[in-house]
């Protein structure tokens, strides 16, 4: 919940909004106003990578999926190999950021205090506090939720969606804006599926492809290293994708 999506806005308040203005006071549209200047934020933002070359990656997913801990398996496997910065997201604390930084990786936390979202004014402010020139790729790590993160361009070049198998099979059809704005979803915590007799991947991606999607879905575990390996192989494709020499 937060003062600047719009999530705040319910059945029971809404009618607080529709009321006509008061004599002598005016309506003012603010959230069509904040999202187009989001949206100019945003692709100053993707200027801004394309200039280096960097892939910048939004990672989502609701609270607890595992995005830190696949962030964590990830750089120790691509160091020496990739380049990597982190943007960390969360309502508070810097735990995330300290975790990434153990891994010799610059991370850079946004606390977001009532904001359940990253917004790209945000990210610019982060950006510029990372070494862009040199790094091969960003993740943007964005606050645990699974609605509001996905209304918000940051300039980032692919949207990484978690859906850990504790969570449901049927999420992407409760939550249809985040998992359509998906490029990959990665199905997470696979190691505890054998406890889960009630997820299986085959219906996730049946709920998934119900939205048209038809992103690439891959099980993975990063506590017990399972599954990282096509992971790997979608990043280094997609950061291929992103140097200069190839865009021309
Ligand atoms: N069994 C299992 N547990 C995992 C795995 N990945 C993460 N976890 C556990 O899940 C919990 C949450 O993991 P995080 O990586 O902090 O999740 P997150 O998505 O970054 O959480 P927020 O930033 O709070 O949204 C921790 O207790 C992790 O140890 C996994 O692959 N398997
Ligand atoms: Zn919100
Ligand atoms: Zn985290
Ligand atoms: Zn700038």
């Amino acid at each position: 919940m937060c003062d600047t999506c719009g999530c705040n806005v319910t059945s029971g308040n809404r009618h607080l909004l529709d009321r006509p203005p008061a004599e002598g006071a005016g309506a003012i549209e603010i959230l069509e106003g904040l999202l187009s200047a989001n949206d100019r934020e945003a692709a100053h933002n993707r200027a801004h990578f394309d200039r280096h070359g960097v892939l910048a990656v939004n990672l989502m997913s609701a609270p607890g999926a595992g995005k830190t801990a696949l962030l964590e398996r990830t750089l120790d496997t691509l160091t020496g190999t990739l380049r990597v910065g982190v943007i960390e997201g969360d309502l508070e604390t810097e735990n995330d950021a300290r975790r990434i930084r153990a891994h010799g990786v610059p991370a850079v936390q946004i606390t977001t205090g009532s904001a359940c979202h990253l917004d790209a004014h945000m990210i610019h402010d982060a950006l510029h506090a990372l070494p862009l020139t040199a790094l091969d790729i960003v993740f943007i790590e964005n606050v645990g939720n699974l609605v509001c993160p996905a209304s918000f361009d940051l300039g980032q070049h692919a949207n990484v969606v978690l859906l850990s198998v504790t969570e449901g099979d049927d999420k992407p059809a409760k939550y249809p804006v985040m998992f359509r704005a998906a490029d990959l979803l990665l199905l997470s915590k696979i190691d505890l599926l054998p406890l889960m007799d009630d997820f299986a991947p085959a219906r996730a991606e049946t709920a998934l492809r119900a939205l048209a999607n038809t992103a690439p879905v891959m099980p993975l575990s990063a506590k017990h290293d399972i599954g990282m390996a096509p992971w790997l192989d979608w990043l280094r494709t997609r950061r291929a994708a992103c140097l200069p020499s190839q865009a021309d």
